[in-house]
């Protein structure tokens, strides 16, 4: 399962459909790690605890709010040589689209929102849950 999730991801950060769309702050390869209940689904009160984790993963100095800054050293300490100048532009774009106050970083609530996009996104059918069913 989560090597076909990962691949649902790779396809939403080409955009699915065409659209142009912010890479989620979340992705379906992570997704595929959180220990669920066998059935492969995960309900967005799951999904938005996971979103919190990241944020407070990718808030290195603890200011309750995450920068372009943070989300590039972050990737770079994960490894996999996603420090590219692409991967910085997408983190840009998904700042740029939750950031409501205009401070150039994310706090709590624009990330819960970022995260609630993304759901929304790959929730295909609607269902109010992420699985194989929305590929
Ligand atoms: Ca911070
Ligand atoms: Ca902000
Ligand atoms: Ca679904």
């Amino acid at each position: 399962m989560m090597i076909a999730l990962a691949l649902a991801g790779a396809e939403l950060a080409h955009g699915r459909n065409g659209e142009a769309r912010a890479m989620p702050a979340l992705t379906f390869g992570e997704l595929g790690g959180l220990d669920i209940d066998g059935d492969g689904a995960i309900s967005r009160d799951e999904f938005m605890v996971l979103n919190t984790e990241r944020f407070e993963a990718l808030d290195l100095n603890r200011d309750r709010k995450v920068s372009a800054a943070e989300m590039r050293t972050h990737r770079l300490a994960l490894g996999g040589g996603e420090g590219s100048v692409q991967a910085a532009a997408t983190d840009q774009r998904a700042i740029d689209l939750a950031d409501t106050n205009q401070d150039a970083q994310l706090d709590h609530s624009e990330f819960a929102w970022l995260g609630a996009q993304v759901f929304t996104a790959l929730d295909h059918n609607n269902d109010g849950f992420l699985s194989l069913r929305d590929r």
